[in-house]
């Protein structure tokens, strides 16, 4: 069997850090990215350059991108799996109050770095009958106070997956957006700034997601037979659900 490669990107914590351990204890070849180069040199440090390869860069420059595509050794430069994974939230603060650089960092990131990752590597994905898993949110579905920005971003990676689905029809080229609810990483501490109490608040008593069951779900995904395409899929934890509409009195 030959060896397949996955580009992870957000490699650096969270799910992408877990899909890389879950990529390579299963015999694929990674490619992981992120800004942090320390976090990504331990991968390499733990599994070798050849199971892992790694480019730091920010994903908002397309320059650097392009550089990380032109720099792939042989051995990773046939990519079989892109996991668009790479995003965040900043802020939680009603739109009447938000910092609109917070709002243009979201865009920068989860929308247009994850179009440009997905335009250059599409060629590569044809050529090999590919998949292309990207990481959107039940932020995209449901709204919520202080979701704003964030989850329309996230409607665009769902809707964006959907119309990839039709225009590689074809191709052979499966696309999958997975939707996660309420998941402990280090989500929360960067939408905050850092404030740990209010992640550890968050999180408290909920049994939320955790990294290793969105890994496992995008390892599951990317293991069907080619037949098979999974074109949405949303997690929660069995403590979160989606309540409500609010009506205020004047
Ligand atoms: P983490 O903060 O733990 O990880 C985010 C990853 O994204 C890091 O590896 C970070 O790397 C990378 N990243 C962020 N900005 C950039 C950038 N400009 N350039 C390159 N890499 C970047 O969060 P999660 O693992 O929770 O988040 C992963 C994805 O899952 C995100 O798209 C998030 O929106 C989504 N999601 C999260 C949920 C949750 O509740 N946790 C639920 C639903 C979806 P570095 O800082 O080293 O650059
Ligand atoms: C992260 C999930 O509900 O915190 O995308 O926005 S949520």
């Amino acid at each position: 069997m030959t060896t397949k490669t996955a580009w992870i990107t957000g490699a650096t914590a969270g799910f992408g850090a877990a899909t890389v351990e879950r990529f390579v204890a299963g015999g694929w070849r990674v490619i992981a990215s992120g800004r942090r180069a320390e976090r990504l040199q331990k991968l390499v440090d733990a599994h070798g350059a050849d199971k892992v390869h790694t480019n730091a860069f920010d994903i908002r420059d397309e320059a650097a991108l392009h550089a990380a595509v032109d720099a792939l050794p042989p051995a990773f430069a046939g990519v079989d799996l892109l996991v668009n994974n790479a995003g965040l939230a900043l802020g939680t603060a009603p739109a009447q109050r938000a910092d609109l650089a917070q709002w243009k960092q979201m865009i920068d990131t989860n929308v247009t770095a994850l179009a440009a990752m997905t335009h250059l590597l599409l060629p590569r994905l044809i050529e090999r009958r590919g998949a292309i898993v990207n990481i959107s949110s039940i932020a995209g579905s449901y709204p919520y106070q202080g979701g704003n920005v964030y989850g329309a971003t996230k409607a665009f990676v769902t809707q964006f997956s959907q119309n990839l689905r039709v225009d590689l029809h074809g191709t052979g080229v499966r696309v999958t957006s997975i939707e996660p609810g309420m998941a402990e990483t280090e989500f929360t501490l960067v939408r905050t700034g850092g404030d740990q109490a209010a992640s550890d608040t968050l999180y408290a008593g909920v049994h939320p997601i955790t990294a290793g069951d969105v890994a496992d779900t995008i390892w599951w995904i990317a293991n069907l037979p080619p037949h098979l395409n999974v074109n949405r899929i949303e997690i929660m934890p069995t403590n979160q659900s989606a309540a409500g509409l609010q009506v205020h009195r004047g």
